[in-house]
């Protein structure tokens, strides 16, 4: 059987805004007077911006409790990141991404975005693909952040496709535990050491046919 609908991370899966996000996280880091290494990154991979917030303080030892400080620590991290995004092209789609999306088009199965970030519609009006996808739901739109299956449930709801329907592609471990608990099939992209739990795992989108869809 083939799911309906697909529903597309964004970070890592569409685009490697991971680096970006290691650089604001380090530059943040520094500034606070630590290292933060791209080990260290790898555990920030789709947690949400607070929780991220609360990794990088703890890889420093740094105990804060007011809230108000916290608030304008992430928003500094941010600001430099919404920087450096705002110089992405079009060359920075991960290779065979937009090639897969269009087979998908054209086999009638229907396609969103279900990103934890806040910046996600910066990013698709960088790249330019906002307009393929059938809906977009971002971390304006949720409150829960992955492992919780909200963003993927909300995905689905906006598509008007059933949970069972749809396959979700996700490069974190967080938001594979997030699409098993929607019920959807999903398939990792990245390292299937890694991303064991995902019902198939792929490098990346180059020469992938519409066969990936058969479970
Ligand atoms: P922002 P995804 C996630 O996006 C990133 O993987 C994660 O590293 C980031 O902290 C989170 O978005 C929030 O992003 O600060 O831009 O709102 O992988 O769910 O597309
Ligand atoms: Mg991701």
């Amino acid at each position: 059987m083939r799911p309906k609908a697909c529903i597309f991370d964004l970070d890592g899966v569409i685009v490697d805004t991971a680096k970006y996000h290691y650089l604001a996280w380090k530059r943040l880091a520094n500034e606070l007077g630590f290292e933060f290494t791209e080990k260290d990154n790898e555990r920030l991979k789709g947690v949400s911006r607070m929780a991220s917030l609360e990794i990088l303080l703890s890889v420093g030892g740094l105990k804060i409790e007011d809230e108000k400080v916290k608030e304008e620590l992430a928003t500094k991290k941010n600001n430099w990141y919404v920087e450096y995004i705002s110089q992405m092209t079009k060359d920075e789609i991960l290779p065979g991404v937009e090639g897969f999306l269009r087979l998908l088009k054209d086999n009638g199965i229907k396609i969103a975005i279900g990103s934890a970030s806040k910046n996600t519609m910066t990013i698709l009006d960088r790249i330019g693909i906002k307009d393929i996808f059938d809906a977009i739901v971002d971390g304006t739109k949720i409150t829960k952040a992955k492992p919780d299956p909200e963003v993927f449930l909300k995905a689905a709801e906006e598509l008007k496709v059933m949970p069972g329907d749809c396959c979700v592609f996700e490069d974190a471990v967080a938001g594979i535990e997030a699409a098993k608990k929607a019920g959807m099939k999903v398939i990792g992209v990245g390292d299937p050491k890694i991303l064991k739990d995902a019902d198939k795992v792929i490098q990346s989108f180059l020469n992938q046919g519409i066969e990936l869809l058969n479970f």
